[in-house]
């Protein structure tokens, strides 16, 4: 048996971060003792409606965050216990709050730094509710075999060492935290392990004191020796030795007080637990309270180095009292391991994990972003551009300058092309109906398909095809196009013309052709298309798609690559577009009648029904 805790106690985490941690190392407790989840709920109204994920051993678990422990309770009526591990200004009240509800038995709380007045109050209000309420500033409560209430404990593998898979024989009550797991390391290797640990917390004004808890073991058949952690200051340990004389007692009793040391220092002096304080006239030494232990017919030892002895010593004699049987030996091999993360096992060589997606251009998992190897910041240093990154990113090359400067003339050529064009229109729209950035730009990103903006795609592609099968044949190419494809992609435009040429195009020919030493047999042969098609029809002339799908073919990027440069290109001209309008206030859009043909019935009377 336990006290407080046993297998059927539900705990609800009142608290954040902190709180989750607790949850997630009580998880790892249940896992070791195969028992459900102890935590069932948060309460934490920031970050209401939300699941917080827990692992209980390799299973993973949702647990709900609530707004209220009225709420958690209403949805989770099996909750026995709360934990608070929320700061100190609204620990009262959750406290209170815990303490008033019909089905919480238990309250323990972590907090430190609680008002001497509140941790009183509460104290109080656990007494006239018949609770329990355990700190402030517990680490918590550890039943083994059974339950795990907070940290108490420490990581998995002190769980093990410490025997707390399996009840023992010994109590323990500490005011620390930290000595709450030393004694139980020293109950476990020097004795047969603990029945219930309780760490009651160092504040001067703690919510249960020892005595109640030394009636609790008491009264459990199972816990035969008792091991208390005293210090200096208060009286907890004197009311103990108290109790301890009062009548005769079923448990045995070992105390280690520590504080000794107050002897040789300045009178008064705190130590680091709020309580850890000497009294006037000597009243709460720690030698105080060892006499008062001894003579009440506990044993003592003269400094925390000698518990270990003192706990072997009653193990021994409770042994060849019969009082318990030694405990069989547990192949530590068999205890559950909690499940290692695939990083960790991978590490090791033992498995082998195929990747979901495979990379081959850029690497986040350095300082900064990689793109192809070369660091981002190296880039900027060394005076390369963003079409330099282009180049890396979408062809995994590092251009020339001389490419470089086409890139960055096609970029900056096509980035926009007014209003009126249905990608700046679309997105114009959308700013004028209130809709935000990204969808704005992205309703006129919709808009480039076959016949507006992405054609370069296809341009290159097609263009590429003539200049391989149909080098000296372009009437052979546009006839092989109209049967197989329909209109050649990078020919003809809507307004541009022989007569209205379209500057973009001939100054990125010229820029080409004259300026630069690039190799072009796919752009000269679309101009020879060119004058084949205009010789048909005034606007049928190679339009700016075309010239950039055919330049960039000339370039080597990737076919499926080339629609991209209009896109990055425009969608500075949409956010331009959008900026704009957000500018201006501009208002919702509507299309004057006199803009649209109704071509519709007139207007007639509906039939009835058949
Ligand atoms: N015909 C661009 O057409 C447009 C023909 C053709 C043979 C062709 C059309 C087309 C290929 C796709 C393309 C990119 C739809 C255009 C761009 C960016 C922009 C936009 C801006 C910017 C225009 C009339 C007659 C018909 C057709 C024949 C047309 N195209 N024949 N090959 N390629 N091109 N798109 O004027 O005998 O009368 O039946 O699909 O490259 O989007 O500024 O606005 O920067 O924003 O509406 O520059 O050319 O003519 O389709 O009514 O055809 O010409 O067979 O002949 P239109 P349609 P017929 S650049």
């Amino acid at each position: 048996m336990s006290i407080l805790a046993n297998k059927d106690t539900r705990a609800v985490i009142i608290g954040g971060i902190a709180g989750l941690n607790a949850a997630r190392r009580m998880a790892q407790f249940d896992f070791l003792v195969n028992r459900p989840l102890t935590v069932q709920a948060f309460v934490y109204p920031p970050e209401e409606g939300q699941q917080k994920e827990i692992y209980r051993g390799g299973e993973l678990k949702n647990i709900a965050v609530y707004s209220s422990l009225e709420k958690a309770l209403e949805e989770h009526p099996e909750i026995n216990t709360a934990l608070i591990y929320i700061g100190a200004s609204r620990a009262f009240q959750s406290a209170k709050e815990a303490l008033e509800s019909k089905g919480i038995k238990l309250v323990s709380m972590i907090t430190e730094g609680v008002p001497e007045k509140d941790a009183k109050r509460l104290r109080k209000l656990a007494a006239e509710n018949n609770k329990l309420f355990n700190g402030p500033s517990s680490i918590g409560i550890m039943s083994a075999g059974e339950c795990r209430l907070g940290v108490i404990g420490g990581e998995f593998k002190n769980l093990k060492l410490c025997n707390l898979y399996r009840p023992g024989s010994f109590g323990v009550i500490t005011k620390s935290g930290g000595l709450s797991n030393e004694a139980m390391w020293l109950c476990a290797q020097n004795g047969n392990g603990i029945t219930t640990a309780v760490a009651i917390g160092g504040d001067s004004f703690p919510g249960t004191d020892f005595v109640t808890y030394l009636e609790m073991f008491e009264n459990d058949p199972d816990t035969k020796a008792v091991v208390i952690v005293g210090e200096v200051g208060g009286t907890l340990e004197e009311e103990a030795a108290d109790w301890l004389a009062a009548e005769k007692r079923r448990i045995r009793l070992i105390a280690a007080i520590g504080g000794t040391c107050q002897e040789v220092l300045p009178q008064g002096m705190k130590f680091g637990h709020a309580g850890a304080k000497e009294g006037k006239k000597g009243l709460g030494s720690a030698r105080s309270k060892m006499n008062a232990l001894r003579d009440a017919g506990a044993l003592v030892p003269d400094t925390f180095g000698g518990l270990s002895k003192a706990i072997k010593q009653v193990y021994e004699e409770l042994l060849a009292d019969g009082a318990i049987k030694p405990e069989p030996d547990i192949d530590e091999a068999l205890l559950p391991e909690l499940p290692l993360k695939v990083q960790e096992i991978m590490k090791q060589g033992e498995v082998i994990v195929e990747p979901l997606i495979r990379t081959t251009i850029s690497d986040d998992r350095g300082e900064e972003p990689r793109y192809v190897g070369y660091a981002a910041s190296e880039l900027c240093e060394k005076g390369y551009g963003i079409e330099d990154v282009i180049g890396l990113l979408w062809n995994k090359k590092l251009p020339s300058r001389q490419e470089s400067e086409i890139l960055k003339r096609i970029i900056m050529i096509s980035a926009d092309h007014g209003p009126a064009v249905s990608g700046a229109f679309g997105s114009i729209i959308a700013a004028c109906a209130g809709i935000d950035m990204p969808q704005a730009v992205s309703a006129g990103m919709t808009m480039i398909g076959p016949r507006f903006g992405g054609a370069v795609t296809n341009a290159g592609k097609y263009f590429k095809h003539g200049v391989k099968d149909f080098p000296n044949d372009i009437p052979g190419f546009l006839s092989w196009m109209k049967l197989n494809v329909g209109p050649v992609p990078g020919i003809g435009h809507r307004v541009k013309s022989v007569k209205n040429p379209d500057k973009r195009v001939k100054y990125l020919v010229d820029y080409v052709k004259n300026s630069t030493s690039l190799h072009t047999p796919c752009l000269d042969y679309a101009l020879e298309v060119e004058k084949i098609t205009t010789a048909k029809k005034d606007n049928l002339i190679l339009n700016v798609d075309g010239t950039i799908g055919c330049i960039l073919v000339d370039l080597e990027f990737p076919e499926y690559s080339l629609n991209g440069f209009f896109v990055l290109a425009r969608t500075i001209g949409m956010i331009g577009h959008w900026i704009d309008q957000n500018n201006q206030s501009a208002r919702l859009i509507r299309l004057y009648d006199y803009l649209i043909n109704y071509a519709v019935k007139e207007e007639r009377e509906v039939p009835e029904r058949k």
